[in-house]
């Protein structure tokens, strides 16, 4: 089930609109990282089209005239795909398609599609297809024919309905979206059985005095680089997005000779598709139950900080926001002088090349300092104008209590030895 034909290499139209906050480099920039995509999809971008707006138009989400150009852009470079950085109402999808006589998809697409594309293992097949299907399901109306054939395709439970198995009064619309409701109930079942396996062999592997460290980062950032050079995994490392989908766990033994599992995990990007996220929840437990999570940042890519932010707001999103953060500014051997700026911008953070493996030790041993000094409680106070303490607190550490008092918050949180010499000026206990 593919958006993107592969059978040839088609040819997109981007489009981006910039809207307050943003600016247009950052569409642009946003436009550059969509053509990767787009590239990994296996397909060419032959133009771009950009416009500025206060807000989405409802009907075509670019504005008459934005649209009525789009048509002879299209015309003018035989464009057979139109892309929106956006995410386009399945409303707007429509109406595009009608008015550019192709078809008119969004970056959620372009992502499900590469998804499915990587997916290798029975559960990750399983995951891709639920957030398809879920992708898919408000988008069902008023395309009759030409769907009830995709759902067709769809596998097992989607054989095309005989003839006669039409509920009475049932429309074909109602039989494919009753059809794609019972597989998506399937995946979802199966999904929680293999969730529940996964668990229990966390748990085996867990028991003892075992920690756990994923893996986490931009997609491309090199972590399952750094996982095989940390392990000597041998897991599959490529230059290009999302390669990597079904996340590997490996044992690593610290300087110190404690042991800890360390944990690759699926690459994040912006504007990560939430029925993604929503699909791929019970793999991404691992990540939210970790004792720390290593955050590897490619300092030689077109915008760290970006990245570094995009992450971020993953981890929030899928209940990792309070699991302390080790950053690794990666691929120092092409940064240049600009990862010194990344690391001293991050206090407590390394550069590393997990490549040539240049501050990969210092890295080993930072981890194996921070897990062990999780156990240091300590108690702060921090003026309310220092919210920028208090949230370095909750992402460098983990926050037992926080109180608010007259003039200042009063906190005791679990810090590693350096953590707590960086927070000392707080420090009262
Ligand atoms: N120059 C340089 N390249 C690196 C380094 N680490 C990784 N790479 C390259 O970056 C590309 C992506 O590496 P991966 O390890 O597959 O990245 P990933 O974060 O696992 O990517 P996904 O699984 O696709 O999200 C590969 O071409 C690596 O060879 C580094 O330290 N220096
Ligand atoms: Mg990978």
């Amino acid at each position: 089930m593919t958006l993107i034909e592969r059978s040839f290499r088609e040819r997109i139209v981007l489009v981006g609109v910039t809207m307050p906050p943003s600016n247009v480099e950052e569409t642009e920039a946003h436009l550059d990282e969509l053509a990767l995509l787009i590239d990994t999809a296996g397909a060419d971008v032959v133009a771009r089209v950009l416009q500025r707006r206060d807000a989405p138009d409802p009907a075509t989400f670019v504005g008459k005239g934005k649209a009525a150009e789009l048509v002879e852009v299209c015309l003018d470079v035989d464009a057979d795909t139109v892309v929106f950085d956006d995410e386009l109402s399945p409303a707007q999808s429509r109406n595009l398609e009608k008015l550019l006589g192709r078809t008119a998809i969004d970056r959620t697409a372009v992502i499900l599609d590469i998804f499915a594309q990587n997916a290798r293992t029975g559960e990750g097949k399983a995951q891709v297809e639920l957030a398809q299907l879920r992708y898919r399901l408000p988008r069902l109306r008023g395309r009759g024919t030409q769907l009830s054939r995709q759902a067709g395709a769809m596998g097992a439970g989607g054989a095309r309905a005989p003839i006669g198995s039409r509920g009475p009064g049932e429309t074909q619309l109602e039989v494919d979206r009753r059809r794609l409701l019972a597989r998506i109930t399937r995946l979802e079942a199966e999904l929680e059985r293999l969730s529940q396996t996964r668990r229990t062999q966390r748990r085996a592997r867990t028991r003892g005095r075992n920690r756990n460290l994923s893996i986490v980062g931009y997609t491309n950032a090199g972590k399952s680089t750094l996982l095989n050079r940390l392990t000597h995994a041998g897991v599959l490392v490529e230059d290009r997005l999302f390669a990597t989908l079904d996340p590997r766990a490996r044992r690593l033994d610290l300087p110190g000779g404690e042991a800890v599992v360390v944990s690759d995990t699926v690459g994040f990007v912006r504007k990560l598709p939430h029925q993604l996220v929503e699909a791929f929840r019970s793999t991404l437990e691992v990540v939210a139950e970790s004792d720390l999570l290593l955050h590897v940042v490619d300092a030689a890519g077109p915008d760290p900080e970006g990245q570094r932010v995009a992450v971020r707001a993953v981890l929030e999103e899928i209940g990792a926001g309070e699991v302390p953060e080790l950053l690794a500014f990666n691929k120092v051997d092409r940064a240049g002088p600009e990862a010194k700026h990344l690391v001293e911008a991050h206090p407590g953070s390394v550069a590393i090349s997990a490549l040539s493996g240049e501050g990969v030790d210092e890295l080993v041993r930072t981890v194996a300092v921070r897990l062990r000094a999780l156990e240091a409680v300590v108690e702060l106070v921090v003026p309310y104008e220092r919210g920028d303490v208090v949230a370095a607190l909750h992402r460098e550490g983990e926050v037992l209590v926080e109180a608010h008092e007259a003039e200042s918050t009063r906190l005791r949180a679990r810090l590693d030895r350096a953590a707590v010499e960086r927070f000392r000026p707080f420090v009262v206990a």
